[in-house]
């Protein structure tokens, strides 16, 4: 890309050096060409976009201010990240973002040296600023700059404020930037975004900041006895504070804003001047998420990951409402839960803020006084749903699988402990794709069947699904697990009248003699795929879609292993301690001689690709459950008992 003709400036940036040489109009030229370059790459290559254009100006500053990668920048959720990453010697790679082998869509220490911290899920990065900055204390390395970059959405989760109240008692050096949009990936929820906007808009904060201000602006000049100026303003400000009572001073963090985080010079001069300040502190940052994209501003629940889009419309390029193709399985658990709440008013819905992104949405829309954002914070939404079940109602807690492992101590504490009847529904279980190995749902099927009173379903397709929520309603289940995965389903004609399922019976797909293959959940459909490419090589199956991992159809597994020799089992989720090795506790259990090959995902993390490239990956692609039948056909092991 050297000295590309689009890219003027942003063609010559190999590294945040290269940034350090240019002059203040050049910084500003620069921050239009990022834009520019992601818009270019994010609208033919889909990922996150509105949030990374929200931070150009941070990014350039931080860089350009910052010694990194000495100084360590922590990118919450990291989503974000894409302007750093470009900046740091990833521009000319950033096509291959998200794709098999192509660079990770967020900070992976493994891919430069310039990601400080591994991330994904929200809310961590106070925590792990905090311990960098204690490691560098032990190290000695004095002059060591730690900064965390985190969102206001990222700010619901209760993990920020666990940072925050030890970081302010530390004493440590850490500068926590408050990227502040006033939106997480739907209008952020709860009574923290009010604060944020009162404080934005109160005046006497304004003044206060103006205070500020003046003597920061004095203080670029003074350099070393920044603190014993800053140490005057606070106390000239105190009663302020105190009367303001301001939640990140009460925390013992010195708060400093709001600021325009679109203000590139101004914002280099502040963070310049932060530098010198020591102990925690917090820069409030009002940014707009999708700035400099006319649509991703208008739009920014659409514009938060839009999938391909057209660079000059805005148009978003892949339907995800057409009716011709299978609809996405969180359509279908938003529509599904809609129709059983209009018949059972004890159903409630919770998110932990993907009111979009799991489709509750469509419930929320009609039914709005039943239906509950409660911020990013998966913690809080299982035990708020046992505080709701135990008086009684009945709530559907959707939460996607990878975001669920955050909350396990509630489900086991709050909910199935008590037996309260609470329907976990699992979107995104299973290999996610392009997210990547933060976002994969592979665990879930291991962690819930674990506990003592769960039932743990994977429905194979979305009418099974519908089926599925239908059941988990009909009666007192205690703590009810619904795994499904991200994507599309199977059936273009899928809202059929529900049909119970009963709890723990699985179903025979299809009857042969050579050998056995038990699936569970959509893993089901790959199996189907094998067989219908194996027609021709006259080897006869018998497959039976399980539905559930917990409890086991017992009768069909005695069925299968008293007639069976071999069987492979098929599940989208880790093998050890999976649907497989479940189907192995059986068969050891009750003493059958069955051989069992597990198919799934190995015990290692899964990076990123396609969900079709990772199935592959892992050998559990139709072409791998083909060739795994042939090599138990090829080993000649006798096919039936007896
Ligand atoms: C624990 C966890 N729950 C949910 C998510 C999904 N998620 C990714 S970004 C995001 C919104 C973050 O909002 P904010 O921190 O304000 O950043 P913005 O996108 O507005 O820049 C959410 C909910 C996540 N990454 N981690």
């Amino acid at each position: 890309m050297e000295n590309d003709t689009n890219y003027p400036l942003l063609s010559k940036i190999n590294s945040p050096d290269d940034l350090k040489k240019l002059k203040s109009d050049e910084l500003i030229s620069l921050s239009h060409e990022l834009r520019e370059f992601i818009i270019d790459i994010v609208s033919s290559n889909p990922g996150h976009l509105g949030a990374s254009l929200g931070v150009v100006e941070l990014t350039i500053a931080l860089h350009y201010v910052f010694n990194t990668p000495c100084d360590k920048i922590i990118w919450d959720v990291g989503h974000q990240a894409y302007g750093h990453k470009i900046l740091t010697g990833r521009r000319d790679i950033f096509y291959t973002n998200r794709k098999l082998h192509g660079i990770s869509g967020f900070p992976t220490p493994a891919e430069s040296e310039y990601d400080a911290f591994g991330v994904g899920h929200a809310s961590t990065s106070i925590s792990a600023a905090l311990g960098i900055a204690i490691a560098s204390k032990f190290k000695k390395e004095k002059n060591r700059h730690v900064v965390s970059v985190i969102g206001d959405g990222s700010l619901t989760g209760g993990l920020a404020y666990e940072g925050l109240n030890n970081a302010g008692s530390s004493k440590a050096n850490l500068l926590v930037i408050l990227n502040d949009n006033n939106i997480a990936i739907d209008p952020n929820a709860g009574a923290i975004n009010k604060y944020l906007v009162d404080i934005t808009a109160s005046e006497s904060y304004n003044r206060f900041k103006a205070d500020i201000w003046n003597a920061l602006g004095y203080l670029s000049k003074i350099g070393p006895n920044a603190q014993k100026y800053v140490q005057k303003i606070e106390n000239a400000v105190k009663s302020v504070i105190l009367k303001q009572s301001n939640l990140f001073e009460s925390l013992d963090f010195r708060y400093f804003g709001p600021v325009d985080g679109h203000d590139l010079i101004h914002l280099i001069h502040v963070l310049q001047d932060l530098k010198q300040i020591p102990g925690p502190k917090l820069l409030h940052c009002i940014t707009t998420k999708g700035k400099g994209f006319k649509q991703a501003e208008l739009n920014q629940t659409a514009f938060h990951s839009p999938g391909v889009f057209n660079k000059l419309t805005g148009e978003i390029l892949e339907s995800k409402s057409e009716s011709s193709i299978p609809p996405r399985y969180q359509d279908v658990f938003g529509e599904t839960l809609l129709e059983l709440a209009q018949t059972n008013e004890k159903i409630v819905g919770i998110t932990p803020a993907m009111t979009s992104g799991c489709s509750l949405r469509i419930m929320m829309n009609a039914l709005p006084e039943r239906t509950f954002d409660v911020g990013i914070a998966e913690q809080h939404a299982v035990t708020f749903s046992a505080g709701l079940a135990i008086q009684g109602m009945l709530p559907f807690c959707n939460i996607y699988s990878t975001f669920m492992q955050r909350a396990y101590d509630q489900v086991i504490h709050d909910v199935a402990i008590q037996n309260l009847n609470v329907v976990f529904c699992l979107d995104r279980g299973g290999l996610v794709g392009d997210d990547g190995v933060t976002h994969h749902g592979n665990f879930d099927l291991v962690f819930m069947r674990s506990i003592p009173n769960m039932i743990v379903a994977a429905p194979m397709d979305e009418i099974e699904l519908r089926n599925i929520m239908y059941t988990a309603q009909l009666k007192e289940n205690g703590p009810f697990s619904i795994r499904y995965p991200k994507g599309r389903g199977v059936h273009t004609v899928w809202k059929k009248p529900f049909q119970e399922i009963p709890v723990g019976k699985g179903r025979i797909l299809s009857e042969g003699t050579d050998m056995a293959i038990l699936s569970i959940g959509t893993a089901g459909n790959l199996v189907q795929e094998a067989i219908h490419k194996m027609k021709s090589l006259k080897i006869s199956i018998t497959h039976c879609d399980m539905r559930f991992v917990k409890p086991l159809d017992e009768v069909l597994l005695h069925k299968i292993c008293s007639h069976f020799r071999n069987i492979i089992t098929v599940e989208d989720g880790v093998l050890q301690g999976g649907f497989g090795s479940a189907i192995l506790e059986f068969i050891d259990e009750n003493d059958y001689s069955c051989k069992v090959k597990r198919l799934g995902i190995p015990d290692r993390f899964i990076e990123h690709g396609t969900q079709q490239e990772l199935y592959k990956q892992c050998g559990f692609d139709a072409d791998s459950i083909i060739n795994q039948v042939k090599i138990l056909v090829e080993k000649r092991y006798p096919l039936k008992v007896s």
